[in-house]
């Protein structure tokens, strides 16, 4: 996902992005780490809570690390050790740090398996900067006490098979991807990679991406023309090869500022399908100004979204009951959906393949639609080894993949080293990166490292913003989906998460009309006080449709109002990674 980790930190340690285990897996486990991992309210793959229910019926000791008291940590976890947001790589640097210390790490698995080991090991013990990285210095830094950090990494170091899952959103704050490094760094000094019960602690991919053959696309006739700004950044990305792209947290900057400030090319037209970026980008007030500066915006929607109010041509779509199409719930399989066409396309909306197939003659275009849309689902559903019959998917449209046993990843690499190297240069889990110290950024170090984020409670600007935001994903909504229906709302009313103690110095109680507020935005929201988030943070789902007044504060409260349009050192998308103010209106 560009939004999550856009340069794909799990690729750089491990050569892929493909390390998740199964689910069921998690029963061979003897203890389960949830890091910034709350699957009862965020869906992170089909099943996670079931398993995690069995596993806690098991008496598999479960412990959640997050800024809150979650659903899931109270759902399914015994311990729940509260963080600041951002700080995480130096609680789990920390931890690295009681383990050599202890003498606890697998040697052997670090001697077979994995290369730098040496260099972390220097950072660590302070032998490279004068800095031990002891859990009372990550105490001061993360707010997770030293005594945590250290029965934690005791914990993890002893109980094997033991399943570190990290889940996407610390690492979508100002230096990310240390804290993905960090984990798959952990999970390879416990020996934990490769076998049942442990987890790689990389990216939660599958191998069971059946959906992984599409239709041939043509090329993109301006593909290779114009020069990236960001090249060097990130020269192993996917979509950086392809053309001229610029970073998601950086797109209104580039509407903005164009040529002359190193960007493809000076923008005058955004065709937006199937998303809502004026919502979900970071910093929605500039992205106001961007879409007004554009000449044209055409928008293909189902409802009329923030984004879509400012379409010069909006293009009316049809939903998934008035067309055929195929599904993979969040990070593919083992569940794959065929989703039947129930009623015809009502008034005069079309799909977005009916509106392409008719722009592309009109466009010069000539070989585009050779196959009317069902026609190429049958294509693809024929040409996905593993899938059912067409017919039969159409028939029994919910489709479990199912496998003999539980899915580990990189277990060939662990059990037959010779023949199954990791795909990095090495053929090693690379603990320390050679192409990451070719990239030559002091904020992207070869080995990981904790790297003090902008806007992080040390930062000048926390004396007028000492509040930390964080802004997750709701339960009740699929991004920004649903943010318009009422009977949901009424499920949870959108509210900030604030700290009994935080409000109470504010004189705020619950309920209360607040402002929320940076140099960037202001939102107006309920207030919800609570013990359930550590002090000194607050959180408010992400989502929410923004609604502004003619002074442009906006009553709908949408995170993004307030989140700073910045990028990580190596691309990603810091939502997390944000200070404000609140007061009572
Ligand atoms: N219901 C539902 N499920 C979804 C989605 C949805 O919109 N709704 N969206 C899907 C999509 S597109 C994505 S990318 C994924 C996102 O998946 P994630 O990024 O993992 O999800 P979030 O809900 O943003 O955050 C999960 C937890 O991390 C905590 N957290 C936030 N910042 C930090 C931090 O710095 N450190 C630590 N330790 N914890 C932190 C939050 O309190 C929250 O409880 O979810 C997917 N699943
Ligand atoms: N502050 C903050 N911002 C975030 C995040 C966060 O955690 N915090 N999360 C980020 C993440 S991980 C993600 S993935 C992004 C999501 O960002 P977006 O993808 O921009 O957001 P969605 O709300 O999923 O928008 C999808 C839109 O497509 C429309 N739609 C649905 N089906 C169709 C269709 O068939 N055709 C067309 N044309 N339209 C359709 C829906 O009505 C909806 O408006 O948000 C990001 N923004
Ligand atoms: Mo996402």
């Amino acid at each position: 996902s560009l939004y999550t980790i856009k340069w794909t930190t799990a690729s750089m340690s491990v050569g892929t992005m493909t390390c998740g285990n199964s689910r069921d897996d998690l029963l061979k486990s003897k203890l389960i780490i949830l890091w910034g991992m709350n699957p009862a309210d965020t869906a992170m793959r089909t099943g996670t809570g079931y398993w995690l229910t069995r596993a806690k019926e098991a008496g598999i000791k479960i412990i959640c690390v997050d800024p809150r008291y979650t659903e899931a940590a109270a759902t399914f976890a015994q311990q729940w050790l509260p963080i600041r947001p951002g700080a995480d790589a130096a609680a789990l640097i920390a931890m690295a740090y009681v383990m050599i210390k202890e003498g606890l790490q697998d040697q052997r698995f670090l001697d077979t398996y994995t290369i730098g080991f040496k260099k972390f090991r220097d950072y660590v013990l302070g032998i490279e900067d004068g800095i031990p990285k002891t859990p009372a210095w990550a105490e001061a830094i993360s707010g997770m006490s030293a005594t945590a950090i250290a029965s934690l990494a005791r914990e993890y170091a002893t109980s094997k098979p033991a399943a570190l899952l990290p889940a996407w959103s610390p690492g979508r704050t100002a230096a990310g991807e240390q804290f993905h490094r960090a984990a798959i760094t952990l999970a390879a000094m416990t020996g934990n990679i490769g076998i049942s019960g442990g987890n790689s602690a990389g990216y939660e991919g599958l191998p069971y991406g059946a959906i992984s053959k599409i239709m041939p696309l043509g090329q993109n006739p301006l593909g290779q023309q114009a020069t990236h700004p960001w090249e060097g950044l990130n020269p192993y990305s996917r979509y950086d090869k392809e053309g001229p792209a610029v970073y998601v947290s950086k797109s209104f900057d580039a509407i903005l500022e164009g040529r002359q400030a190193g960007y493809p090319s000076d923008i005058k037209l955004l065709y937006v399908v199937a998303g809502n970026p004026l919502n979900q980008t970071l910093n929605t007030n500039k992205g106001l100004t961007a879409l007004k500066k554009l000449e044209t915006v055409i928008v293909h929607e189902q409802f009329m979204t923030p984004t879509a109010k400012f379409a010069d041509i909006l293009l009316p779509i049809s939903t998934h009951f008035e067309k055929p199409d195929l599904g993979t719930p969040f990070l593919t399989g083992p569940y794959f959906i065929f989703m039947n066409k129930v009623v015809p396309s009502l008034g005069e909306s079309k799909s977005d393949w009916e509106i392409a197939s008719e722009l592309a003659p009109r466009l010069g275009i000539s070989n585009f639609a050779e196959k009317p849309e069902e026609d190429w689902l049958k294509y693809i559903v024929e040409n996905n080894p593993g899938l059912p019959a067409y017919q039969s998917f159409k028939q029994n449209p919910v489709f479990k993949m199912s496998f003999p046993k539980p899915h580990v990843a990189f277990k060939e690499q662990i059990e037959d080293p010779k023949n199954h190297p990791f795909a990095t240069p090495s053929g090693k889990i690379e603990i320390y990166s050679q192409r990451i110290a070719d990239m030559n950024n002091p904020n992207l170090p070869p080995v990981p490292k904790y790297i003090e984020a902008w806007e992080s409670p040390e930062d000048s600007l926390a004396r007028r913003y000492p509040l930390q935001l964080i802004t997750t994903h709701s339960k009740f909504r699929a991004n920004s989906v649903f943010s318009n229906v009422p009977w949901v709302a009424e499920l949870e009313p959108h509210a900030l998460w604030i700290n009994k103690n935080d409000a109470l110095s504010r004189g705020i109680k619950n309920g209360d009309p607040i402002r929320v507020f940076n140099d960037r935005g202001e939102i107006r929201v309920p207030v919800r006080v609570t013990e359930r988030i550590t002090p000194g943070v607050v959180q408010i789902p992400a989502g929410a449709w923004y609604n502004p007044d003619k002074d442009g504060v906006d009553h709908g409260g949408c995170a993004n109002v307030l989140t700073r349009d910045e990028m990580s050192p190596g691309g990603a998308f810091p939502d997390n990674t944000c200070l404000v103010q609140v007061e009572k209106v």
